[in-house]
């Protein structure tokens, strides 16, 4: 089947396909760098803690930025789609090696000049773990007071730091705070703990910053690997403080009990807060981390984006770190499966289907969803690569081939 033929099955549906292309290719999607090197950045020599592992040893990760700005160039030839790159502070690049509370601005010239020269957007994450700093295991919320004021110095740099990618790059900066904190046995005091996280989040935010350069979200948690009894970043903490302060959530699909879904969350936040951002994820029976696949529920996800045209309002970033596959190829999997899924749900034709919905014509709207199941979404696909110039299946070879010529000699 071609491509006009495809089209003019989508356009039996009432669905206009060029449309859809269009929307799709200006929903920008950000990559999380830390896939590519199993989350250890570049500031430090420890292993990877604060309740998240990677598991495997596939060769060829990056070990230096040069590695892995490389290696990102090369995912972005094959990924479609408007594109961001999200930072953890660990990956600061300079000689000036500053401490965590006292990086600046300047520590990441490498990323921004890089960022400019090929138009990304940069998010920005302050990084509460893998450091000597973290006090048994807490953070903001350490009773410990020069340790909850260092770290409280790390954010409000972050914040700067986050201001200079939006003002340099002409891009709001989405800045996202998670803390692993949390106890892995029963604790005997749960409000304590939230209440120096609380102040330390006013604390942090007592700076305002331009909405148009840095966004703030908060990203809250079940529960981390050996901290399983108590989180004190939970859902309900973090849901609230956003509403209290002009704040931002993050929903991390991965952070929710194993029937909850993400999805259905979506909505209920956009009717109260400016924006929603997303950490897109696969979790698999928990916070596991693994590449993102198509599955149903990240169909969900894209629907509540696009559906009701909210994708200028939910900031959309990936955050799953496998290392026992091939790094790029399951980078490129995750952001793939995300184009993907926003297109599909744009190749719905969804006024229809709300109108069905309230004139209870539940059988319409079963019929429809389950026909488009089986409409030529590849070749609609296959189009958008080819406008994009990025290769179709042809991808794999091409990852393999990087592999052997670049991964395997590292
Ligand atoms: C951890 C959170 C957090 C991290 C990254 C590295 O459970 O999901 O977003 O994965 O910041
Ligand atoms: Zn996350």
């Amino acid at each position: 089947m071609s491509f006009q033929e495809a089209k003019a099955k989508y356009a039996e549906f009432g669905v206009d396909v060029e449309e859809a292309l269009k929307r799709v290719a200006n929903i920008p999607v950000s990559l999380h760098c830390w896939q590519g090197d199993d989350v250890i950045g570049f500031d430090s020599t420890g292993a990877l803690d604060g309740g998240i592992q990677t598991t495997g040893n596939y060769p060829g990760k990056a070990t230096t930025p040069d590695e892995l700005k490389a290696d990102l160039d090369f995912v972005f030839s094959l990924i479609p789609g408007k594109k961001r790159v999200n930072l953890h502070a660990s990956y600061a690049v300079s000689d000036a090696k500053h401490d965590r509370d006292a990086i600046e601005p300047e520590d990441f010239d490498y990323w921004v000049s890089w960022a400019k020269e090929h138009g990304y957007g940069l998010d920005f994450n302050p990084t509460f773990f893998s450091h000597a700093k973290v006090k048994d295991g807490l953070t903001l919320s350490s009773p410990d007071e020069e340790t909850r004021a260092y770290w409280v110095r790390h954010a409000k740099q972050c914040r700067k730091i986050a201001e200079y990618f939006g003002k340099e790059l002409g891009t709001t900066c989405l800045h996202n705070i998670w803390i692993p904190d949390g106890y892995k046995n029963n604790p005997a005091d749960r409000l304590a703990p939230r209440a120096r996280l609380k102040k330390s989040l006013d604390e942090i935010f007592e700076v305002e910053y331009d909405r148009k350069y840095v966004v703030d979200s908060l990203e809250s948690k079940v529960f981390g690997i050996g901290l399983e009894s108590y989180t004190v970043g939970s859902a309900e903490f973090y849901m609230n403080y956003a509403m209290a302060n002009g704040k931002c959530c993050l929903l991390d699909n991965g952070h929710f009990h194993p029937t909850e879904n993400a999805s259905d969350k979506i909505s209920s936040l956009l009717l109260f807060c400016p924006y929603v951002a997303l950490h897109v994820t696969k979790p698999v029976r928990w916070d596991s981390d693994h590449v993102v696949l198509l599955d149903d529920e990240l169909k969900e996800i894209a629907k509540e984006i696009v559906r009701d045209g909210q994708e200028s309002r939910v900031l959309i970033g990936l955050d799953y770190f496998d290392a026992s596959i091939n790094r790029i190829s399951a980078w490129v999997t995750g952001a793939r499966n995300m184009q993907k899924a926003l297109l599909m749900a744009l190749l719905t034709p969804w006024d229809e289907l709300k109108k069905a919905q309230n004139d209870n014509d539940f059988t319409y709207v079963m019929q429809i969803t389950e026909e488009l199941k089986t409409a030529p979404f590849g070749e609609i696909w296959d189009e958008y690569l080819k406008r994009q110039n990025v290769p179709s299946t042809e991808w794999i070879k091409k990852v393999k081939q990087y592999e052997t010529d670049v991964l395997l000699k590292r």
